[in-house]
């Protein structure tokens, strides 16, 4: 008979070989005309399998909520920098994605490992918060540059309420409310981020929706898929400042010395 010769490669989300590209196993046809969104292209492509409609909804509402958070945050800050350098636009645009990670954006990946771990072990918000502290950890999904508990951040309520409407149950997301509660009594800046509310809501969905064993569900939250949300969003904001510092003609650009403090 025929002997396979070993692949040096193996794939199992997408398939370009026949008429048309498949993305799990569903052809590009049904995605246009079955009016597909971006939301289940992310459902086959990351968790190879069709999601039901609130869930790609709600990974919709993620990428859309953290497209953009204006010209301040790091990201924007570097790709508007590299942007004015000259640069083009794929390096404009991984210049501000480099910024992402414990302290910006990507720390839901981490708020959906702790709060499941936590709220798992039937923790309370005090033990958890203590025992984080104990650690020398901060909260991941935890405090905000600009947010406080009298001004919270919009998203984080609009993710809520969806969830609220659309999830069968939203344990986690109480549980890291709890764990904000919590943390507002200690300072008024240690409000539930936008990482920490899709972390937490994440975990409803993983949990709620019927589509992941256990198991699937610990490789998930194991391997890491969820900051790509916000790798992805933020993706759509960082080429919008890269395209608006060109259109500006933007000369270089060089900090002030007086916003320096120069000592020895
Ligand atoms: N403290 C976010 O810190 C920030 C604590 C805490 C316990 C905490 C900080 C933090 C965890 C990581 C996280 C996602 C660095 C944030 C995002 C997207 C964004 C961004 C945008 C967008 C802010 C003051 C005192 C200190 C600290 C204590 C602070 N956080 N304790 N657990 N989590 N969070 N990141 O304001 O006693 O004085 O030493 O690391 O979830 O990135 O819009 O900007 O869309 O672009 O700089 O929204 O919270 O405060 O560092 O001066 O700390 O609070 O230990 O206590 P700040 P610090 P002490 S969302």
């Amino acid at each position: 008979g025929k002997v396979r010769a070993p692949t040096h490669i193996i794939s199992t989300i997408s398939d370009d070989r026949g008429e048309e590209p498949c993305y799990a196993g569903v052809p590009m046809s049904s995605i246009v005309e079955q009016g597909y969104g971006v939301g289940d292209v992310i459902s086959l492509l990351w968790f190879k399998r069709s999601l039901p409609r609130y869930c790609t909804q709600f990974i919709e509402i993620c990428i859309m909520l953290c497209a953009d958070h204006g010209p301040c945050v790091s990201g924007a800050h570097n790709t508007i920098v590299t942007a004015r350098a000259g640069k083009d636009l794929v390096s404009s645009l991984v210049s501000g994605l480099l910024t992402i990670g414990p302290r910006f954006g990507g720390a839901i990946d981490d708020a959906a490992r702790y709060f499941k771990d936590a709220c798992d072990k039937g923790l309370t918000a005090y033990e958890f918060v203590e025992s984080m502290k104990k650690k020398g950890i901060r909260v991941p999904g935890i405090g905000h540059r600009i947010k406080r508990g009298d001004n919270r951040d919009k998203r984080v309520e609009l993710l809520q309420s969806f969830a609220r409407t659309h999830f069968p149950a939203v344990k986690y997301m109480e549980f890291a409310v709890q764990v904000e509660t919590y943390t507002l009594s200690k300072s008024n800046n240690l409000v539930l981020n936008v990482d920490g509310a899709i972390g937490s809501l994440f975990l409803d969905l993983l949990a709620g929706s019927g589509m992941f064993s256990k198991q699937e569900i610990d490789e998930i939250v194991d391997i890491g898929y969820l900051n790509g949300l916000f790798v992805l969003a933020r993706s759509i904001g960082l080429i919008g400042h890269t395209f608006d510092q060109k259109r500006l003609k933007q000369p270089l650009y060089r900090h002030p010395w007086e916003d320096v403090l120069y000592t020895k």
